[in-house]
């Protein structure tokens, strides 16, 4: 049972790294690069760039001490047929809507260029891929078997947005039982005070839905 203890806020936490996973979110070409779904509601997706090499080197040193790895994406089925309607009429212009033709082929589309996740922390073999309809990683998706089956009590949190899809997971993730310690440079919002709000959220009150951290100190205590 290898402890590691992580610093983090509110306070530090203690976690059995062979019982922890990386869960990184959504870190695909649709909502970090231009022409996709983050773009088509209007961000300026520039404002998520610095999330990727703090991730980039969490991941490394992941890899390295052998945790299972969770990459999410959100995006739908060719024919939209897991699209709410509520979610397509939402955000976006018609003609930049979920499943319309973009910069990177469909708009968060299953298969589309821009559905995938960006080059530099691309998924390995080995590695789960989660392919989610909603914002939280848990809806509708066999993230928590896939968990179980790992004897996973842990989750290192990294990912886009944070206050959107990160902020879902980890308040499902919480309710599950899972210990969430989220990395906050390793997170990233297209508005900066959504980022800090989602975070600050996330360990008010004693840790009300997890921890925060940084990349730094969880390569402490992967190391
Ligand atoms: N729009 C926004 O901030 N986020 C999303 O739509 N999805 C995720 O956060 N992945």
């Amino acid at each position: 049972m290898p402890l590691a203890t992580i610093a983090a806020e509110p306070h530090q936490v203690v976690v059995d790294l062979d019982r922890t996973a990386l869960l990184i979110i959504d870190m695909q070409r649709d909502f970090l690069e231009p022409g996709g779904f983050g773009e088509a509601l209007g961000n300026d997706v520039a404002a998520l760039m610095p999330a990727i090499a703090p991730c980039q080197a969490v991941l490394a040193a992941a890899r390295r001490r052998g945790l299972l790895v969770i990459h999410t994406r959100e995006g739908h089925r060719s024919d939209l047929s897991d699209v709410p309607a509520a979610k397509m009429e939402r955000g976006a212009r018609p003609g930049l809507r979920i499943g319309d033709a973009g910069g990177m082929g469909r708009i968060l589309v299953r298969g589309e260029p821009g559905h995938d996740i960006i080059a530099p922390l691309y998924p390995v073999a080995g590695e789960a891929v989660i392919d989610k309809p909603g914002k939280g990683a848990f809806y509708q998706t066999d993230l928590e078997l896939i968990l179980r089956n790992r004897a996973v009590e842990n989750l290192l949190v990294c990912g886009v947005t944070t206050e959107v899809c990160v902020n879902s997971t980890v308040r499902e993730a919480a309710d599950r039982g899972y210990r969430c310690v989220v990395l906050a440079d390793c997170c990233a919002s297209y508005f900066p005070h959504f980022h800090a709000a989602g975070l600050a959220m996330i360990k008010a009150q004693g840790g009300i839905f997890g921890w925060v951290s940084a990349a730094a100190a969880a390569m402490a205590a992967l190391a």
